[in-house]
């Protein structure tokens, strides 16, 4: 068994949460290329070199702490939602820093590791390990816009000198990844460990519908071509027909809203909007799709509105490789006998885009209270140190 210090691995992670601390229960705010997201990684570029690693940036602010010769990739990503919790990414990103301290003090395996950028889509989705695995070009990535309207290609110059050439997907060996489960089904089993067998497919539209900008008193109800009611009546209609499709597993969120001149006097004249689809199947995912475009476009006809559709994100449903998934459950039956299960991921995760390159596999520690993306975020100590120790168990396995 590699020999991890549990002390060390939760004093980094406390560390790290230091780094945009939003001052809310454990909560951070470390958006990509953020002032505090660009000096979590300079820290992380440090403990990676304390620990004999060769630190590296990329182009687009991959972090990686790279092993002499081939190695497996042992991470997650350090960016955080606007509004996010302490362990998501922070938490693979530590933990395989301690598993290759630990790897090197055992005297192997070779373990590499990676922080990546902009997971969490502040520009697209998982936009910094897309780039790296091939799956978008950058010179797109630089054209994608926050909500804010900042280009990629605009905030990654924040970078500066970090920024290096691009690191060979072809070094590595493989990728394991742990990640908070982000969701009840652990806790609420009292299990301490999820070993992931595949990660759900997303796709990302933004919407836009245009009306008729007006006075909210004298504007007759019949006479309005009110772009957030259209939205409305879009949101229902789909809901409706969604119905139809989808399985307990099919998830769909409007998560952002921009209303122009969102004023309370005045009818709305546009609004654009983020409508975002989940699940394991691309046939499914591809019929929601179809259900989307004809909704919008028979809502925007009915009620006189214009449409625009944006550039559509994606990334289809990835299985977790089987020898890789072995490795972490055997692990898993040594650390927590009986508190494991295998389970899917609802949650998107860097590993879809690195399974391009390499096997990869995850594995999941239980939220309290299965909140996520919410300054509550949290895990036990326990069930954190346990986590470590599957990885470990993992590695060590992988490694004879
Ligand atoms: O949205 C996701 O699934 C990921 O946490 N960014
Ligand atoms: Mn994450
Ligand atoms: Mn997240």
């Amino acid at each position: 068994m590699l020999p991890v210090d549990a002390d060390r691995f939760l004093s980094d992670l406390e560390t790290l949460r230091g780094f945009g601390a939003a001052g809310v229960g454990k909560g951070v705010q470390r958006p990509a290329y953020s002032e505090a997201d660009l000096a979590a990684r300079d820290w992380l570029a440090g403990r990676m070199a304390e620990a004999g690693l060769t630190p590296a940036f990329d182009a687009v602010g991959n972090l990686f702490g790279l092993a002499e010769g081939p190695s497996i990739l042992v991470g997650s990503h350090s960016d955080s939602q606007p509004e996010g919790g302490w362990l998501d990414g922070a938490l693979g990103v530590i933990a395989g820093l301690e598993v290759a301290r630990a790897a090197q003090q055992a005297g192997g395996p070779a373990v590499s590791v990676v922080s990546f950028e902009d997971e969490e889509g502040r520009f697209g989705v998982t936009t910094g390990s897309a780039v790296w695995s091939g799956a978008l070009p950058l010179a797109e990535a630089d054209g994608l816009t926050d909500a804010g309207g900042m280009t990629f290609g605009a905030a990654r110059a924040a970078l500066g000198g970090r920024a290096g050439p691009e690191v060979d997907p072809a070094r590595f060996t493989g990728f394991l990844e742990m990640h908070i489960e982000q969701g009840p089904w652990l806790e609420a089993a009292g299990e301490q460990v999820g070993v992931v067998s595949g990660i759900v497919g997303i796709r990302d539209l933004r919407i836009t519908l245009e009306g008729q900008q007006n006075h909210a008193g004298t504007t007759p109800m019949h006479l309005r071509r009110d772009a957030v009611q259209g939205m409305v009546a879009f949101a229902s209609a789909v809901n409706d027909r969604f119905a139809g499709l989808a399985t307990e597993a099919t998830v769909w969120t409007i998560g952002h809203v921009a209303v122009h001149p969102n004023a309370s006097s005045i009818v709305p004249g546009r609004v654009t909007f983020s409508m975002q689809w989940r699940d394991g199947e691309v046939a499914r995912l591809e019929a929601m799709e179809k259900v989307v475009r004809d909704t919008a476009a028979e809502v925007a006809a009915a009620r006189g509105l214009g449409l625009r559709f944006g550039e559509m994100r994606g990334i289809d449903p990835v299985a977790m490789d089987a020898r890789l998934r072995d490795a972490l459950a055997g692990a898993a039956d040594d650390i927590a006998p009986g508190r494991w299960r295998h389970m899917p991921s609802g949650a998107l995760h860097d590993a879809s885009n690195v399974a391009r390159h390499m096997p990869v596999a995850m594995l999941f520690v239980p939220s309290i209270g299965g909140i996520s993306h919410d300054f509550a975020e949290d895990t036990a100590e326990a069930d954190l140190v346990a986590g470590l120790r599957v990885l470990a168990g993992a590695v060590g396995r992988l490694g004879q």
